[in-house]
């Protein structure tokens, strides 16, 4: 790409009153710009912070601000840019952005500025997304995450696969295209090469849902028959009194949800109204809700006093959710132990109330929700689910391309799929994109980003 002709301008920092605000402009006008309406004791250098007066197209001042002159390559976007840091008002903000539009500039659009960096080559679409990404996480461990994709590691790897790829297309075309003089590529060969690509492939995906959870987070359904204790349980692996606790049964009649982090991952720990047969209205409307937290959770954790022989409406909920993961928590050890059943081998026995207790249901979690090993969050990873497609129709194409391989057929056919392979990866990267998948990809950027 060489270059665009025109220079965007948009407001960096958010909308309302702040400490300061940030305009940014970026583009081939970016220098007349500056020298027009900024206006400082010591001209403007590049990459060096200049106190000055930020002037409207007549010459009157709007504020005082600092700018930052940076030249292309050597910016964000990799065009000429200017950063002008004003008083955070936001009628100031708009009067300089208003300005720079009134001398030839134009209003950016959402992530246009990032989108103007990856078609001049700044960063690969992978790492584009990992900017929206880090803007938009909920929790430190996703903000990692995310920041681990911003270097362009996965591009490279991807890149790295992609050239494997193309070597091979390249191979079969000249076996295909000079039959009498190049000899069949040997298919054992081919097939080792493609079983390696294969397997590079399916650990991109398996990192990517590493990823995914840290992101998204695992969701947890306390369920049980009333009074059992699955408030206390809540309140107890939260470290506060969150639940109403209390030894009326049906004391939680709605449910509570909240998070806590296992492993740097954020569980969302939703506690529901106690299930039993013989409700009254309003406590029967969050036993509904119960069983749709139930269905949503990836884990249900199911919590019955161990104390008491078992009711039937705890073994028909030991029952219903038999083939689902899930932990069962026997509580109130300390009162006894006459509910306990011997068949579930795997149940935990303890009390809300002991420490240990608490260790033990914190690592079936993180068992069940990521094998029980603190997931790398260093890691750069797939992130999103146009990634994992792009990922999966590429394997497809891979396995096509070794079915045909062990039935003998013919060479072209393998061409065919292993040119499908390294179209698909090449929109991982952003080595092939369409103008419609760039649109939807910085749709989601903010304005000024
Ligand atoms: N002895 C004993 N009592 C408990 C334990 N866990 C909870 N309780 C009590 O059991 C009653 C019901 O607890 P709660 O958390 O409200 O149960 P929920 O209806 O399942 O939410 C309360 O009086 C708690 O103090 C425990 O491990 N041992
Ligand atoms: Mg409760």
């Amino acid at each position: 790409v060489n270059g665009f002709d025109d220079t965007i301008t948009a407001i960096a920092t958010p909308p309302g009153v702040g400490a300061i605000a940030v305009v940014r402009v970026s583009g081939p006008q970016t220098r007349a710009l500056a020298q027009r309406l900024f206006r400082s004791r010591q001209p403007l250098r590049e990459r060096y912070a200049a106190y000055g007066e930020v002037l409207d197209e007549r010459g009157g001042i709007i504020d005082r601000g600092v700018a930052i002159l940076s030249i292309a390559p050597h910016s964000y976007t990799g065009e000429d840019t200017l950063e002008l840091q004003v008083h955070g008002s936001p009628v100031i903000a708009a009067e300089v952005v208003r300005a720079l539009i009134a001398c030839g500039a134009r209003a950016a659009g959402p992530g246009e500025f990032t989108r103007r960096a990856f078609a001049l080559g700044k960063l690969d679409l992978h790492s584009a997304g990992a900017v929206a990404d880090i803007i938009s996480a909920q929790s430190r461990s996703a903000a990692r995450a995310a920041l681990a994709n911003l270097g362009g590691g996965l591009a490279n790897e991807v890149r790295g696969l992609r050239a494997t790829l193309a070597a091979l297309l390249e191979e079969l075309a000249a076996s295909l295209d000079f039959p009498d003089e190049v000899p069949d590529p040997d298919r054992a060969r081919v097939t080792a090469t493609l079983n390696e690509l294969a397997s590079a492939l399916e650990r991109l995906r398996r990192d990517g849902e590493v990823g995914r959870l840290v992101r998204e987070g695992v969701s947890v359904a306390i369920v049980g028959p009333p009074n059992a204790g699955k408030s206390s349980l809540l309140n107890a692996l939260l470290g506060e009194e969150r639940a109403l606790v209390s030894e009326i049964a049906g004391t939680t009649r709605d449910t509570i949800e909240e998070s806590v982090a296992i492993d740097g991952v954020r569980v969302r720990l939703v506690d529901t109204a106690g299930i039993r047969t013989h409700a009254d209205r309003l406590e029967a409307a969050g036993i509904e809700r119960t069983a749709r937290a139930l269905e949503s959770a990836r884990i249900a954790l199911i919590v019955l006093d161990g104390s008491q022989p078992a009711t039937p409406e705890a073994q028909a909920l030991l029952g219903r959710t038999r083939d689902r993961d899930r932990i069962v928590f026997f509580n109130k050890a300390d009162l006894g132990r006459a509910g306990v059943a011997a068949a579930l081998p795997n149940a935990i026995v303890g009390s809300a109330r002991d420490p240990q207790t608490l260790i033990a249901v914190r690592a079936a979690i993180a068992k069940i929700g990521w094998g029980g090993q603190a997931p790398d969050l260093e890691r750069p990873h797939l992130a999103s689910a146009r990634e994992f497609d792009a990922v999966n129709q590429a394997l497809g194409a891979i396995d096509r391309a070794r079915a045909t391989l062990a039935a003998g057929d013919a060479i072209d056919f393998i061409a065919a799929e292993l040119q499908r392979a390294h179209a698909a990866l090449g929109h991982v990267t952003g080595d092939i994109a369409t103008e419609e998948l760039l649109d939807g990809i910085f749709a989601r950027f903010c304005i000024g980003k």
